[in-house]
């Protein structure tokens, strides 16, 4: 902060610091002994984080004092030191700097200033005659370091010298690297560099920018210019630890259903009981395991929210029970925009209690979506997203089981809604320009408090539109991909970053949105997204039909192949997730989160793991029959083959179209369960050990795989071992009755691979 001046004094409150400058304030405020927020706020617009719900005001391990002008703050791990002009620089215990600010001004170029009055004026705004930043901090780079995160970022893993945008974009045209913006604002970095790693989470709702090194060697930048300087340095030993502090802020995701691991279909096209039927049918017909369908904005009356149209679907409950029979659970499909309609309930209610957002004179702002003129809810405001909620109770009568949030950025066919459309935070007017990265967040957030409320059961949400913190709610998509191969590629470091930044239930549309997948795309696509913690097809209107069958035979029987597989890998999938909403870990995983200093895993984009245990690395190129695999350093083995492979290596593996290269990692005992057309099918009481390597262990969760009993206790921890050629296994924690009965113990690192069957 330039012209903030020398600091003249400072005072400590609890775990703030607050610090009096010549020419301003601001403060430090200390989180954790690895967690340090830094705060300022010269324009006096105030920050009102929508990311961070808990209260962390208790932490006193820290000592601070002032010294040659300076104020020096040390926690056990890191040392803060502030200096005039608020430049603040972080050491490690042993004095070594984490980070410093970059003190010298920001070199941007012409060339940035064009491109970003470009998207400027691409959306409806007015430029700036300035090209910088009003608030922004610089942070020194090195020569190597790699940077990670920012949510669902078009492009590759690491970000090094690319720059984005936060503000929540829904663009159909296909997205390739250059797209600043796409449908999430995730503020939130890993750096890693040599020997150290660091995180900074921004936050700030209005638009803001990142600069990654694109403009300089010398710094990388976050920017803004509205709000407050509001951001938390983040320090840990390594890229998990990141994670961990991050999602201590923002929050984890909460463990799910089981059957919302499961496979799903979906299109925008099922137009009605007729179609939806079909799909269920034709899944069972072809023995393709599939939990849930999705009912897009057809089955709706007119595009109106928590409406059914009655010709196409004529009595819905009788329609949802029999596909509950089927093993079928149905998803709908929610949009913000609500038709502007009088004699419609939804609108007159809202309208008579001003639930929805207005312009600056208090009139009901108008745009057009899908339903054509409509109103925007104000979710800000705890009424109405308790109304918004409310609502939802026509779809769970009529037997839903999910609700699946689109358009939420908001989307808006008119152009942008403008700066000045006036929204609420709780009791507080704001305006767009503060709410607009915010809005999909509270929309999913105003659901899964109902759902919650309402069933008792985890809620299964799913929104397109995220800020920080949306993990707690909502289970996330990417939004309009093309089924194109850039785009199958691009999936593994979009969910690998999405990961990274706090959102583990993630998925890309499998087979692409728009356009069609040939059946060579396909039957790769189904390889990663079966790995995806999201796993659903879904397409546009007026595309090429591609549920599975739809394809020769060959296709069809390498989607059951990869389908089936993800069913058995569930209970491991659980595993994670139970893991992830205790430490924030993602599900699917960067190389590089795994193995942080491994070079080669610093900037792989076609592999990721799932887990500690598994590598895939992924065909992702048209017509290859072969792939280079990097297999870290450590005994791996080949999941087809059980063949041992030494790793810290590049090697070519054959792999042709029914196959995709996967591999687990000696000492690992893969949980699976035996083939089940849906959750729910059969009672899971089998679980298969599969071991890999002469001595194993693993840690095993099972729970009711439905409500929130876990919380009180209710679950089983299992520890298996694999030592001197025997399995044994002890039961951790004692809480959940209903347990397995059998296991089934199979040493894949045996050449005679004889299975032990233990009855309990
Ligand atoms: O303007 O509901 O991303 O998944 O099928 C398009 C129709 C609106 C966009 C979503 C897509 C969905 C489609 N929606």
């Amino acid at each position: 902060m330039n012209n903030i001046g020398k600091i003249k004094n400072y005072n400590i409150s609890k775990n703030i610091i607050n610090l009096i400058f010549e020419k301003g304030t601001g403060f430090l405020q200390i989180i954790n002994e690895n967690i340090i927020r830094v705060y300022c706020d010269p324009k006096n617009e105030g920050s009102h984080s929508k990311a961070i719900e808990k209260i962390f005001d208790d932490f006193n391990d820290f000592t601070s004092k002032q010294k040659d002008g300076k104020i020096i703050i040390k926690t056990k791990n890191i040392t803060a030191i502030v200096e005039s002009d608020f430049y603040v620089d972080f050491f490690d215990q042993n004095g070594k700097s984490i980070v410093k600010d970059y003190r010298k001004p920001l070199a941007q170029t012409e060339q940035l200033r064009q491109e970003q009055a470009e998207i400027l004026i691409g959306e409806g705004h007015s430029v700036q005659d300035s090209n910088t930043q009003e608030l922004y901090i610089a942070k020194e780079l090195e020569p190597y370091e790699c940077f990670y995160g920012l949510g669902d970022k078009t492009g590759f893993l690491n970000k090094r010298h690319y720059d984005y945008i936060m503000w929540n974009t829904d663009d159909p045209s296909p997205q390739v690297d250059s797209y600043r913006a796409l449908y999430k604002s995730i503020p939130f970095y890993i750096s890693l560099k040599k020997d150290t790693v660091y995180g900074i989470f921004f936050d700030n709702t209005f638009k803001t920018y990142f600069d990654m090194g694109k403009n300089s060697d010398e710094y990388c930048m976050f920017g803004a210019n509205n709000g407050a300087i509001d951001y938390y340095f983040i320090y840990g030993k390594n890229m998990k630890d990141i994670i961990g502090g991050y999602t201590l802020l923002t929050g984890t995701t909460p463990l799910p259903q089981l059957w919302t691991l499961g496979y799903q279909q979906s299109r925008w096209g099922y137009i009605d009981e007729k179609d939806i039927g079909y799909i269920a049918d034709s899944m069972r017909e072809h023995k393709i395991p599939c939990d849930v369908i999705h009912m897009d904005i057809d089955y709706m009356d007119g595009y109106r929210v928590f409406t059914w149209d009655k010709e196409r679907h004529p009595n819905p409950k009788e329609e949802l029970e029999k596909l509950a029979k089927q093993g079928i659970k149905i998803v709908t499909i929610i949009d913000p925009g609500i038709k502007k309609d009088k004699g419609y309930s939804i609108y007159d209610e809202g309208l008579k209690n001003r639930y929805f957002a207005t312009d600056k004179d208090g009139v009901t702002y108008v745009n057009a979506v899908w339903p054509g003129d409509s109103v925007y809810p104000d979710f800000g405001n705890s009424d109405v997203r308790k109304w918004w909620g409310k609502n939802h109770k026509a779809l769970l009568d009529m037997g839903v089981q999910g609700i699946w949030n689109d358009m939420n950025e908001p989307a808006s066919f008119n152009g942008p809604l403008p700066d000045d459309v006036v929204f609420r935070d709780e009791d507080r007017y704001t305006t767009h320009k503060e709410i607009h990265n915010v809005y999909g967040h509270n929309m999913a957030k105003a659901t899964y408090e109902y759902l919650k409320e309402e069933t008792g059961k985890r809620p299964f949400v799913i929104t397109r539109a995220c800020y920080s913190g949306s993990q707690k709610y909502s289970t996330a998509w990417t939004g309009d991909n093309h089924s194109i191969w850039a785009h199958l590629q691009m999936a593994i470091p979009q969910l690998c970053n999405l990961g990274l930044s706090g959102m583990s239930f993630v998925g890309t549309d499998v087979g692409g949105f728009s356009y069609d997948p040939t059946p060579e795309l396909m039957a790769r696509w189904v390889q990663v997204g079966c790995f995806s913690p999201l796993f659903r097809n879904h397409s546009a209107l007026g595309t090429k039909y591609q549920e599975p069958w739809k394809f020769k035979k060959e296709i069809i029987d390498i989607y059951r192949k990869y389908v089936n597989l993800r069913y058995s890998l569930l209970p491991y999938i659980y595993d994670l997730f139970y893991i992830g909403e205790k430490t924030g870990l993602p599900v699917i995983r960067a190389m590089v989160l795994e193995y942080e200093n491994d070079i080669n895993a610093q900037n792989c984009n076609d592999q990721f793991m799932l887990g500690e245990n598994i590598l895939v690395s992924p065909v992702v190129m048209q017509g290859a029959t072969h792939k280079t695999v990097y297999l870290p350093e450590g005994n791996w083995y080949d999941f087809w083959t059980n063949e041992k492979i030494t790793g810290n290596k590049h090697f070519t593996y054959r792999a042709p179209l029914d196959v995709c290269p996967i591999f687990v990692k000696e000492g690992t005992i893969l949980p699976m369960y035996e083939q089940m057309e849906y959750v729910g099918e059969k009672a899971l009481d089998t679980l298969i050990l599969n071991i890999y390597g002469n001595t194993a262990k693993y840690t095993h969760y099972q729970d009711n795989y439905t409500d929130f009993n876990y919380r009180n206790g209710e679950y089983n921890i299992y520890d298996f071992k694999y030592e001197h050629n025997s399995f044994v296994y002890t039961v951790k924690h004692n809480g959940y009755e209903n347990k397995y009965k059998k296991f089934i113990v199979c040493n894949k690192s045996k050449t005679h691979e004889n299975c032990e069957i233990i009855i309990i």
